[in-house]
């Protein structure tokens, strides 16, 4: 799916910007083990088909890439919204950093805790897919949002966007941004092993072997590991590498803003753009000062806020994942089912493209 156009998109920005209000307190970083809403007794039921709203309390772990970066703090505003409206409690857990081994020992934990579900954002997809899949032999319904664990070792994924729609916009905003859509191009991407950065960036390739992008030269994939100190060294280091770099695709909330702020402070916004995925709060002074002029993202709190809805109606057997199944959240998709594809995934959609037009309407 492709970002929607600027006259669509701000439409919808009102409903986002709402929701943020209804369901955040400002987006702080929660401490792990922290937990939210009154805790009642796990394992909840209601009848097939019955809407998660009488799904009833369950007991929901949730696990992020890592318990610093801010988009998930945005996520679980969300997660905590829908855990308010059944009394449902939530654990979050976590690392400090992205790393996948470090997310191991919070599933074993998180499995002993016999937990309904758990939501998880993988770091890695195979290496908590042992973990997880043994989870699920213990009864825990797991939910992949965000980056995918491997397939098999979830019982539904809820991808934000469409992966090949994010590909095709990377490329997109690049040859908007490099000079008569020619020049050297890098990307500042997340950890190495981020399943949700690889697919994007894979599909970027794919859409930049296109005739349209043929003046584009990728020189360059570096990693900032979603760390901003890191990710800034990265953004330095490919301006000193590549005199002539154009652009720096960063499809990562913590990269765009650590590559803007370098370019910014470097002085060279007019010669070297940022774009990628971004929240509009950290963005819009580069979008101001020329350092960014386009990059997108979707509603972080209604990823969360799916994430959490599949998670009780699997837990309450109203959905089992499987391919074909369908199933409503009310205020999400225009009220319309969603349906699970392939690989029991669920595609929140859509994202926004932000720029001078519209950025200063989005309060997140
Ligand atoms: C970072 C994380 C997250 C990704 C966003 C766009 O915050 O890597 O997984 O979805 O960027």
């Amino acid at each position: 799916m492709k970002l929607r156009s600027a006259g669509r998109t701000i439409a919808l920005a009102t409903a986002t910007v709402m929701l943020f209000a209804a369901c955040t307190g400002g987006g702080a970083t929660q401490a792990p083990g922290g937990s939210t809403a009154a805790s009642t007794a796990p394992g909840g039921s209601t009848a097939a088909g019955g809407s998660a709203a009488a799904a009833g309390p369950i007991t929901v772990g949730y696990l992020p890439k890592d318990i610093v970066n801010q988009y998930f703090a945005a996520a679980k505003t969300g997660i905590d919204k829908g855990a308010a409206e059944t009394g449902s409690k939530i654990i979050q857990v976590g690392p400090n950093e992205p790393k996948a081994d470090l997310q191991v020992p919070f599933i074993k934990d998180l499995t002993t805790q016999k937990v309904n579900a758990i939501i998880i954002s993988a770091d890695g997809k195979d290496e908590v897919a042992p973990d997880l899949k043994a989870a699920m032999a213990a009864g825990i319904k797991v939910v992949g949002f965000d980056s995918s664990p491997a397939v098999g070792a979830y019982n539904v994924f809820v991808n934000q966007v469409d992966f090949s729609g994010v590909g095709v916009n990377l490329a997109d905003w690049a040859c908007e941004l490099a000079p008569n859509c020619t020049g050297d191009i890098a990307i500042l991407s997340a950890a190495a092993t981020a399943t949700n950065q690889n697919a994007w960036i894979d599909l970027m390739k794919t859409t930049l072997a296109g005739d349209k992008y043929k003046g584009l030269k990728l020189v360059d994939t570096v990693y900032g590991d979603d760390k901003p100190d890191v990710s800034t060294t990265q953004a330095q280091g490919l301006l000193t590498k590549y005199p002539n770099l154009k652009v720096i695709v960063a499809p990562t909330t913590v990269g765009i803003l650590a590559a803007a702020q370098v370019v910014s402070q470097a002085g060279k916004a007019a010669s070297v753009k940022v774009t990628g995925l971004g929240f509009p709060n950290d963005m819009k002074k580069f979008v101001k000062d020329g350092t960014s002029p386009v990059f997108g993202l979707w509603s972080v709190p209604d990823l969360g806020y799916l994430s959490y809805q599949v998670a009780a109606k699997l837990v309450s057997g109203e959905i089992t994942g499987k391919e074909g199944e369908t199933f409503t959240v009310k205020g999400l998709n225009k009220d319309q089912p969603y349906t699970i594809g392939k690989d029991s995934i669920v595609i929140l959609g859509p994202a926004f493209r932000f720029d001078s037009t519209n950025v200063d309407q989005f309060n997140f």
